[in-house]
């Protein structure tokens, strides 16, 4: 569909943009609001309960309609359909992408190779529903008889982050009966540190890999396996104590996990666009299937805006296009993601995985190397801490950062005068940022004149605010659509394969091949290059025992 597509950087819209950006690259957020008093209104859109205010950006009228000629040129609304259709848009694996699938009614039909795929996703969802009331009721026991009171989520990357994020997230939402840890780190200090505290006997290991080969899983699941026998005397004691997410059903049996508590998930589904698939079994534990459910119905509403909705109110689509606009055209190299919000705290960290891996391409669709940029570097936490570190840079710095600013007008904990207090600097950072203050300003407040330039805010800093109600299961489904669809937006244009994975590869396949030179016990004889083959030797000498 997209090989005879002409080449990104020579389309009209294209250079239309690149002649657009000399014209306006210098003009300032202070003209742009001093010329249209109403431009905090025009350039905002609201949908699905979400308020997207996008007015103190680097844009004009021009620009945004310059920007959807681009969209349209790269088949946006096209590529949007073969999505939802269940088409194999992941052509280097040759699989179809449908997280969307995932979240979608039990009435809706999507087909992937003659096969209706809902009936499955709800299949495997009310199987998670069931095993999460054993779990959050008491009836489900561990092998002495006693209540499961601890959940340890073992898995890595795209099953680990998600999960994790969103339990972070929704935690308001949690039973505190029960205690949720994430292991996902080779390093054995994580697995020992989260579970020294926890009683063996009252602990459920969720064991979540896709492919449940993953060298991290794998190595974090044994020794939790050997931490629960060794402590509860008896093999049989995995049955009650392990369960297992993943589509590869042989490798789950070899482990020793009976497949009757197996919860399983597809090829369709990208594992940093799972947890919403049984990969979040842990979140449903903590939540409960009801709140899991609502959180599902938030993607879905954003899912069918995405979908549905012409691109100048589509709101994946703006924030898409906007991203495109500073990376492409003004050079900036990364955003920022600033949650107004303590429960959004691995957000950005989330986020990073979604967007980096997804878009961290450098060759498109056919293979050929782009002449443009791809995925920006994206990064941020939670303000008003973030306010007290790196925003001095986004202020003052050399670099452009554009900034995603996220809040909503109600806490979950009424204290007062905090909530106000938070929005304040929120609104506060993103007026800062579009205005400055000028060196006549600053001298005005009687500054002495050395200090002038160092005071001095040039502004025109653009930001982007996305405010909702409050946060709940529902809105951040809504949240997080929202960006899976950004990702799939910008993607489309840069004509490159937003859901495969290539570059985790190389490292896998170099560490396997040197973890027998670290455990050989005679000196191996080691072919790499001479800085990896000093530093082999050296560890080799200096670690003490093998470990
Ligand atoms: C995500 C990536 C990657 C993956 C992990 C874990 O999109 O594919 O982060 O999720 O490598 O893989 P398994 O689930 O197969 O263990």
């Amino acid at each position: 569909m997209s090989v005879n597509i002409t080449p990104l950087t020579q389309r009209p819209a294209w250079k239309a943009l690149e002649e657009h950006y000399q014209k306006i690259r210098t003009l300032h957020l202070r003209t742009l609001f001093d010329e249209d008093p109403r431009r905090g209104e025009r350039f905002a859109t609201e949908a699905v309960g979400m308020y997207f205010d996008y007015s103190k950006n680097r844009i004009t009228e021009e620009t945004m309609r310059l920007l959807q000629q681009l969209a349209e040129s790269s088949g946006l609304q096209e590529r949007i359909d073969a999505m939802f259709m269940g088409e194999k848009i992941n052509v280097t694996e040759q699989r179809a992408v449908l997280h969307v699938a995932l979240r979608a009614p039990r009435d809706q039909s999507i087909i992937v190779d003659g096969e209706n795929v809902v009936p499955q996703v709800h299949a495997v969802l009310d199987k998670m529903a069931d095993f999460s009331n054993q779990v959050r009721s008491g009836t489900w026991k561990g092998y002495t008889g006693k209540r499961i009171r601890n959940i340890v989520n073992i898995g890595i990357g795209g099953s680990d982050l998600g999960p994790h994020m969103a339990y972070e997230a929704l935690k308001y939402y949690s039973d505190r009966g029960l205690v949720l840890c994430f292991v996902s780190n080779v390093d054995g200090n994580e697995f020992v540190e989260s579970t020294r505290d926890l009683d063996p006997a009252e602990t459920l290991f969720i064991v979540s890999s896709k492919t449940f080969t993953t060298q991290e899983t794998l190595t974090n699941a044994h020794s939790a396996r050997a931490w629960c026998v060794q402590a509860l005397g008896n093999e049989q004691a995995v049955a009650k104590h392990f369960v297992a997410v993943s589509t590869n059903t042989e490798e789950v049996e070899k482990f020793g996990i009976d497949t009757k508590n197996m919860f399983e998930f597809w090829d369709w589904v990208g594992g940093r666009y799972s947890y919403d698939s049984a990969i979040g079994l842990s979140l449903m534990i903590a939540i409960g299937p009801e709140r899991f459910r609502e959180m599902l119905a938030g993607f879905h509403a954003m899912d069918e805006h995405f979908r549905t909705t012409p691109f100048e109110r589509n709101l994946p689509v703006l924030l898409g296009l906007i991203g495109i606009w500073y990376n492409n055209f003004f050079g900036a190299q990364t955003v920022a993601i600033l949650p107004y919000d303590h429960y959004l705290g691995f957000l950005s960290a989330y986020l990073q995985q979604l967007d980096m891996e997804s878009n961290g391409k450098h060759v498109d669709l056919e293979g050929r190397k782009v002449d443009y940029q791809t995925g920006p570097i994206i990064w941020g936490q939670p303000g008003t801490n973030g306010q007290h570190a790196f925003y001095q840079l986004i202020h003052q710095g050399t670099k452009l950062i554009p900034c995603d600013f996220i809040g909503f007008y109600q806490p979950l904990n009424k204290l007062k005068p905090h909530h106000d207090l938070l929005m304040a600097n929120f609104f506060a950072q993103t007026e800062a940022l579009a205005f400055g203050k000028t060196a006549e300003e600053v001298a005005a407040d009687g500054v002495a004149t050395f200090q002038v330039p160092h005071r001095t805010f040039e502004g025109n800093r653009p930001t982007n605010t996305i405010l909702m109600e409050r946060l709940t299961p529902e809105t951040l489904g809504k949240l997080i659509a929202l960006y899976e669809h950004k990702v799939f937006v910008q993607g489309t244009i840069w004509h490159i394969n937003s859901f495969d994975q290539w570059g985790v590869e190389l490292g896998k396949v170099l560490a396997n091949r040197i973890i027998p030179e670290l455990e050989s016990t005679d000196e191996p004889r080691l072919t790499h290059d001479s800085s990896t083959n000093t530093l082999i030797r050296r560890y080799r000498k200096l670690r003490g025992e093998p470990s």
